[in-house]
C-alpha cells in the first residue's frame, strides 16, 4: 500500500512536471515570438525591406542579406545550388527559418569581402553571413591601385562599405573590413572576455544588448556607451572617464572635420557629409562646411577624389554606419581612426595614443 501510493504519488507528480514544462516552452515560445516580433529583423517597413518594392524584386547580389529567403538559397538550405541567390519577391523579413532552417546554426566558415574564410561558432554564423558590410580595405586598395594619392581623379567613386558591417568590425585585422595603412599593425578579433560572439552580448530575438545579464558582472554600468576599461586618453582631449565609445567619437568627429578641410584645401572643391543620403559626400556648393537644402542630392554627389582622401572617406563612413564599434572591437577601430587622421593631415599631433 505505501509502496503504490509513492509510486502514484510519483507518477502524479512526472505528469504535472511533463505539463508544467510544456507550458514553460508554450510561455517561452511565446515571448520569443513577440521579441521576435518587436525587433528590426520583423520590421517589415523598415528601408532595409521596402527598399526594391516599387521595382517588385531584390535583385540577386541584395538578396542574400534582405530576406531570410536569401540566406536559405545562399547556403543551399532549401535544396537549391548552393552559392547562388536567385533574385526574390519583396516582402520577405528575417524570419525565424533564416537562422533555424536545418543546417543555420552550425554554419562552419564564412567567407567576408575581402574573400578570407572565417569559421563561425555556433549560432553565429548567420549573423557574420549578413552583417559583414559588402567592401573591405583591400577593395578600397585595389580600386585605387596605380593612383596618386593626392591626384583628383574623375573615375574615383565613393566605396560604401555598406551598413552596420559588426562582424567585420569584430573580427578586426583578420577580415579587413576597414583601410588599413602599410606598414602597420591591427588587433584581429576583439579579444573580450566573454567569448566575443554576437550573441554573448544581443538577444538573437530581441536584439537588444543584454546589459542587466550579460554585462552587469563585469562592468558596473547600465549605459555601454559609458564602459571604459582602458585608462589611456586615446583621443587626447584630457577625459579619461568617459566611455570607450567618448574616446571614438571625439577621434570619428575629428576625422570628418579633417575630411572636410583635405576637401577644400587639397583636392580643391568643399565636400560635405550627410549621413541619410546615398552616397554620402556631396560637393559643398555654397562652401560653408554645413549640409544644405539641394546639397545632398545624387547629381551633386562628390567628383573630385583623391586616393588618400576616398580612403579616409571609407573609414569614416564604416564607423558612422556602425553604431556598436566602439564595443565590436575599440582597439581596431581607435587603431584605424588615428592611422587615418595622420596619414589624412600629415600628423595626428602628440596627444593621441595608438592602442597597441
Ligand atoms: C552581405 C549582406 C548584405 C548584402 C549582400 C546587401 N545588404 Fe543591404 N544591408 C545589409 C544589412 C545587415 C543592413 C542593415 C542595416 C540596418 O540595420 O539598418 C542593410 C541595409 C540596407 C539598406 C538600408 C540602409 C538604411 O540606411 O536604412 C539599404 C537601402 C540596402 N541595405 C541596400 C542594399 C542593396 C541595394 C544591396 C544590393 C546591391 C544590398 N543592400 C546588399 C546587408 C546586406
Ligand atoms: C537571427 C537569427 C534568429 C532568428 C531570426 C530567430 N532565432 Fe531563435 N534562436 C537563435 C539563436 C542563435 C538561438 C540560441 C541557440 C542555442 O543556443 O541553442 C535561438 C534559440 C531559440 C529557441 C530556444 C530557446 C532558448 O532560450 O534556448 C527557440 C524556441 C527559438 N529560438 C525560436 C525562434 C522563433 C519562434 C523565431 C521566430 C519568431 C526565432 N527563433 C527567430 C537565432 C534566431
Ligand atoms: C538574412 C540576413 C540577416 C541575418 C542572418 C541577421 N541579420 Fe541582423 N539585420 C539584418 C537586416 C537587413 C537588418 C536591418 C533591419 C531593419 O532595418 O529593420 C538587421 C538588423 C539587426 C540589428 C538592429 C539594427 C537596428 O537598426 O536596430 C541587430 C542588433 C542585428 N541585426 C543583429 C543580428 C544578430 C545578432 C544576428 C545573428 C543572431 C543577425 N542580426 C542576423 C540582416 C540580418
Ligand atoms: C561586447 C558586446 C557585443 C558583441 C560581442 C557584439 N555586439 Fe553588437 N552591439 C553592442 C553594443 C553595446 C551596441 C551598441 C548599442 C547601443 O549603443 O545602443 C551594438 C550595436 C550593434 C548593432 C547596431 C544596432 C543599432 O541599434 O543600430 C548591430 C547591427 C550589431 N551590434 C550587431 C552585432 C553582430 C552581428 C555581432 C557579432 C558579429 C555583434 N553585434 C557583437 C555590443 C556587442
Ligand atoms: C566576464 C567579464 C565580462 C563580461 C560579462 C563583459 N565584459 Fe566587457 N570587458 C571585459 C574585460 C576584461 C574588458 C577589457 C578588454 C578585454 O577583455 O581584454 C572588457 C571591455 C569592454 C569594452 C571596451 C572597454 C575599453 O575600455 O576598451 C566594452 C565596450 C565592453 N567590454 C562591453 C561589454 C558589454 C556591452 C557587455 C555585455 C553585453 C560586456 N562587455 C560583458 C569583461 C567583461
Ligand atoms: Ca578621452
Ligand atoms: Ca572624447
Ligand atoms: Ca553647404
Amino acid at each position: 500500500m505505501r509502496h503504490s501510493f509513492s509510486w502514484l504519488t510519483g507518477a502524479v507528480l512526472v505528469i504535472c512536471i511533463a505539463g508544467l514544462t510544456q507550458a514553460q516552452d508554450q510561455a517561452s515560445r511565446e515571448n520569443i515570438v513577440a521579441e521576435w516580433a518587436s525587433s528590426a529583423h520583423a520590421d517589415a517597413a523598415a528601408e532595409a525591406f521596402t527598399h526594391w518594392n516599387d521595382e517588385g524584386e531584390i535583385p540577386d547580389r541584395c538578396a542574400l542579406c534582405h530576406a531570410g529567403a536569401g540566406l536559405r538559397s545562399f547556403y543551399g538550405f532549401d535544396g537549391s545550388t548552393a552559392g547562388e541567390v536567385p533574385a526574390l519577391p519583396t516582402g520577405g523579413v528575417v524570419d525565424c527559418d533564416t537562422c533555424h532552417v536545418a543546417g543555420a546554426m552550425t554554419i562552419a566558415e564564412v567567407r567576408f569581402p575581402s574573400g578570407t574564410m572565417l569559421s563561425a561558432p555556433f549560432g553565429n554564423g548567420t549573423c557574420f553571413t549578413c552583417h559583414q558590410g559588402r567592401q573591405s580595405g583591400p577593395g578600397v586598395a585595389t580600386a585605387l591601385e596605380g593612383k596618386e594619392d593626392d591626384t583628383v581623379d574623375p573615375e574615383i567613386r565613393f566605396l560604401n562599405p555598406h551598413y552596420k558591417a559588426a562582424a567585420a568590425t569584430m573580427h578586426g585585422g583578420v577580415a579587413q573590413g576597414m583601410y588599413e595603412y602599410p606598414g602597420k599593425d591591427y588587433a584581429d578579433l576583439y579579444a573580450h572576455a566573454p567569448e566575443p560572439l554576437c550573441t554573448s552580448c544581443h538577444s538573437p530575438h530581441s536584439l537588444e544588448v543584454q546589459t542587466e545579464a550579460l554585462c552587469s558582472a563585469c562592468h558596473r554600468v547600465d549605459d555601454p556607451k559609458a564602459i571604459r576599461v582602458s585608462t589611456a586618453d586615446f583621443d587626447g582631449d584630457g577625459d579619461t572617464a568617459e566611455g570607450i565609445h567618448g574616446e571614438i567619437a571625439t577621434l570619428h568627429a575629428q576625422l570628418g572635420a579633417a575630411i572636410l578641410d583635405y576637401g577644400r584645401d587639397t583636392a580643391g572643391t568643399p565636400v560635405v557629409y550627410s549621413a541619410g543620403r546615398y552616397p554620402y559626400f556631396f560637393t559643398d556648393t555654397d562652401a560653408d562646411g554645413e549640409e544644405d537644402e539641394g546639397e545632398a542630392a545624387y547629381p551633386n554627389r562628390y567628383a573630385s577624389w583623391t586616393p588618400r582622401m576616398l580612403r579616409a572617406a571609407y573609414n569614416y563612413q564604416f564607423v558612422a554606419k556602425d553604431p556598436g564599434a566602439y564595443a565590436h572591437n575599440p582597439d581596431y577601430v581607435l587603431q584605424v581612426l588615428i592611422d587615418t587622421l595622420e596619414d589624412l593631415t600629415g600628423s595626428t599631433g602628440s596627444a593621441l595614443i595608438r592602442p597597441e
